[in-house]
Parts: C-alpha cells; structure tokens; sequence
C-alpha cells in the first residue's frame, strides 16, 4: 500500500498590479518545508482562481498591499464562493487594521498575516489547516 502523504500544493500571487513581490519569499519558506509552490506574479481575480484549479492547489496565498488590494481579494473570494469547485485555504499578507482583518475572515479568509511576519508561522500554520 503506498502509504506516502500528498504534498500540500500552495498558489501564491499578487492580484492586480500589487508590486510588493518581495514578500513573497513566504513562497520559499513553503518549499523549504516540503511544499509544491507555485508563484504566478500579478494575476486578476478570475486567472487566481482558474491557475488554482489548474494546479490542483490546496492553499491560496495573496498579498494586498496596495490601495487596490482590499476589493481584488473580496472579488477572488466571491468567485471561490460562487464556483465553489474546490475548497481552499485561503491565506493574506498584510497591513490591516483589526476590524479588516475580521471582515476577510468572515468572507472566508483563513489567516492574515502582517508585515514582517516570521514565516514560520506561516508554514505551521499551513501545515495545521489544510485539511
Ligand atoms: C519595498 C516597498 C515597496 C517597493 C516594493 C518592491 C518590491 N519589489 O517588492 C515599491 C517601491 C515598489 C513599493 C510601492 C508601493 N508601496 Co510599498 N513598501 C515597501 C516597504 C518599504 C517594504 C516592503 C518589503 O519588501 N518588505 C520585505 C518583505 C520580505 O517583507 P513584507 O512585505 O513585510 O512581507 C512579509 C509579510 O507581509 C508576509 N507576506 C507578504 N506577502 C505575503 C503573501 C502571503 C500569501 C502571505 C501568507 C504572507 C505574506 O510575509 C512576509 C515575510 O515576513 C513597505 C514598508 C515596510 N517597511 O514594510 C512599504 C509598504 C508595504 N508599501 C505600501 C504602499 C502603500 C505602497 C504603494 C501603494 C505606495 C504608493 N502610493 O504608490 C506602492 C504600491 C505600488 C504597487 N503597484 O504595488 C504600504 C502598504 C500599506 C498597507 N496598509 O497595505 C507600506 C506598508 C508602507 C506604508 N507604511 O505605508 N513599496
């Protein structure tokens, strides 16, 4: 019986024309740990969540770091929600305040994390929360 554990597929990308690439060195962090990791870049709400499919990923990862940011992320969860093809772990990198951050949670996000986070916890959390 092959009894090897599947990999944790994560898909990391920027919506819209968020340039702050460098954070996502959290993609390194996920690879280092044993994760497949794909980084698309920039990509639209709707191009996020063909790849995701695509790809067959468990995680979704999205920086918003921009003014734009905010209504990009709302726009990709409602398209997860109305398609409901596959569940996702949904994940963010920003700087919000706290009641921001509830309100993507309420949408369907599974964590926010803030600048300078130790990526660590970002994989654990990962690790912990797909299912
Ligand atoms: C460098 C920088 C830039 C560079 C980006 C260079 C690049 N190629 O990445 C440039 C000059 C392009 C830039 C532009 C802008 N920036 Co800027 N930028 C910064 C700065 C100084 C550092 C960011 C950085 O690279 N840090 C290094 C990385 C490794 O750390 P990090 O970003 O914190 O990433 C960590 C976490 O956030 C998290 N994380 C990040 N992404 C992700 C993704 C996922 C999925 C997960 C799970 C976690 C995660 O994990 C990372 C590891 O710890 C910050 C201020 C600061 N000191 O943080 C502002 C900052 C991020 N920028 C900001 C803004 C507003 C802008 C502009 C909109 C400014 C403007 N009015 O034009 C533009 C946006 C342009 C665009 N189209 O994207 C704001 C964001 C505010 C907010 N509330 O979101 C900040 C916080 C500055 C501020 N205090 O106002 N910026």
């Amino acid at each position: 019986m092959n009894e090897e554990k599947k990999k944790i597929r994560a898909l990391i990308a920027n919506p819209g024309f968020d340039g702050h690439w460098k954070g996502a060195k959290v993609t390194m962090a996920l690879r280092d740990a044993g994760m497949e990791v794909v980084y698309v870049g920039n990509q639209t709400p709707q191009a996020i969540h063909k790849t995701a499919l695509q790809e067959d990923v468990d995680v979704i990862g999205l920086n918003l770091l921009t003014p734009e940011g905010k209504s990009l992320i709302v726009e990709t969860l409602n398209i997860l929600q109305e398609e409901k093809t596959k569940e996702f772990l949904v994940i963010v990198g920003a700087d919000l305040p706290p009641e921001e951050i509830t309100y993507l949670k309420n949408l369907g996000v599974g964590e926010v994390f803030s600048l300078r986070v130790e990526v660590n916890l970002v994989v654990d959390y990962v690790k912990n929360n797909v299912v």
